[in-house]
């Protein structure tokens, strides 16, 4: 049996960064760069390293602190032991005369990062995504009078779809060449990255994304399944920022596909452009009755941990965390074979890949996982075994300490 560690169980000596100061620069709505970047602040203030998040907003995963909680905010997330905080949030400036506001973001974010580097003495700082946030640590690096490192983290589209238009190669590109490293999420875009930012082979750093395997687990009280599901139904979850790119349309169709042949019924959790699509497409396919669209939820585990299957169909994907979440509850994840999703699902051992927008080919691959109770023992166990804050999180911790030597 695969036993979780615990998500804050304290680094090896060899991996102690307690002097070390890091600031964390991140975009603060629902998509899984944010969510690594905030989780990544947790996990390493959790273990002593004194941590300053920076986003133009408090990140999705980082919630508000209650007016009344009768401890510091930061105490929710940093064991109550640790008596010094390490934990900080710093919203990027706003304007006094907030005139193109967002669009002066990578302006306002150097600005920032500057005053954090100088006034917390900060040794490295960590973007998540590219853009703009390469370019604004950068610059906040040549205005500062802080020395300190860059490390810039690639998480899919800021190199494959933003970081490829001609509107934004240029700077993406320099920016990256003159940071002091980069790391990917997956060998495949680091591959993609050195590629569209000619960049020296291996140059890339591959620290793929991790997952708490105690808080994402499987949930065995059928109690909570009915607010879903009837006991002789399938129960199959999809979570995304609906955007064109991850193809939530085939999702509705791959789910309509499913209950034709076995009662199932289908939530989609998440928000984005395609979403009224998607609701005019369930309506289309006569499935409403049998589809939950729910907005983004910080604690996704409470509907990943009571899932069957996990539908992925993207057309791009540099990683999937969302699928590397529901493995970890047991979930098996039906997928299109692209990008670093290859690197996560294991065909035919804790899901299946299929090609990308074919539909039959994902709803046959479906029944099929809905059919294999190992894919979960194996899915779970793959999430625990390779995804592991204890094996991941130590990469970094020896990135920032070798920059820093
Ligand atoms: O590239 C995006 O779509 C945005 C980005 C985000 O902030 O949500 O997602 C990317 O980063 C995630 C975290 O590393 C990965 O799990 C996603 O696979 C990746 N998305 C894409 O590559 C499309």
């Amino acid at each position: 049996m695969t036993v979780p560690r615990k998500a804050d169980a304290p680094l090896t000596s060899g991996e102690q960064a307690a002097a070390m100061k890091l600031a964390m620069l991140c975009h603060a709505s629902a998509g899984g760069s944010g969510v690594v970047a905030t989780e990544l602040a947790l996990a390493l203030a959790a273990r002593g390293v004194e941590v300053h998040l920076i986003s133009s907003s408090r990140p999705f995963r980082l919630p508000a602190p209650k007016p009344d909680a009768p401890v510091p905010w930061w105490k929710r997330f940093v064991p109550s032991k640790t008596e010094r905080q390490t934990l900080f949030f710093h919203q990027i400036e706003s304007l006094e005369y907030p005139l193109f506001d967002d669009s002066m973001i990578a302006l306002t974010a150097a600005n920032t990062v500057q005053r954090v580097a100088e006034e917390h003495g900060i040794d490295v700082v960590h973007t998540h995504y590219a853009i703009p946030f390469a370019t604004s640590a950068l610059l906040a690096q040549s205005l500062s009078k802080r020395d300190f490192k860059v490390v810039n983290t690639l998480h899919g589209s800021d190199v494959t779809l933003l970081g490829r238009e001609r509107a934004l190669h240029g700077t993406t590109a320099q920016a990256i060449q003159h940071g002091d490293a980069a790391t990917a999420v997956s060998m495949d875009l680091a591959l993609e990255a050195e590629m569209t930012f000619a960049l020296a082979k291996n140059s890339v750093h591959v620290i793929p994304n991790w997952v708490d395997s105690e808080r994402f687990k499987p949930i065995t009280d059928s109690s909570l399944r009915e607010k879903y599901v009837h006991a002789d139904e399938k129960l199959i979850v999809h979570v995304s920022n609906f955007r064109e790119v991850k193809r939530p349309q085939d999702v509705i169709r791959v789910f309509a596909g499913i209950q034709k042949r076995i009662p199932a019924r289908l939530v989609m959790v998440g928000q984005g452009p395609e979403r009224e699509e998607c609701v005019t497409l369930a309506r289309d396919l006569e499935v409403t009755g049998r589809v939950v669209f729910l907005d983004f939820e910080p604690k996704i585990e409470k509907i990943l941990g009571l899932a069957d299957l996990f539908l992925l169909p993207s057309q791009l994907e540099s990683f999937g965390l969302a699928a590397l979440e529901a493995m970890s509850c047991g979930v098996p994840v039906v997928a299109s074979n692209v990008g670093g999703l290859p690197e996560v699902v294991l065909h035919g051992v804790t899901g299946f890949l299929c090609p990308y927008r074919n539909v039959d080919a994902m709803i046959e691959a479906s029944l099929e996982a809905l059919s294999r109770p190992e894919f979960r023992v194996a899915a779970r166990a793959r999430a625990v075994e390779v995804f592991s804050p204890e094996l991941i999180l130590p990469r970094y911790l020896e990135l920032y300490r070798a920059l820093l030597a």
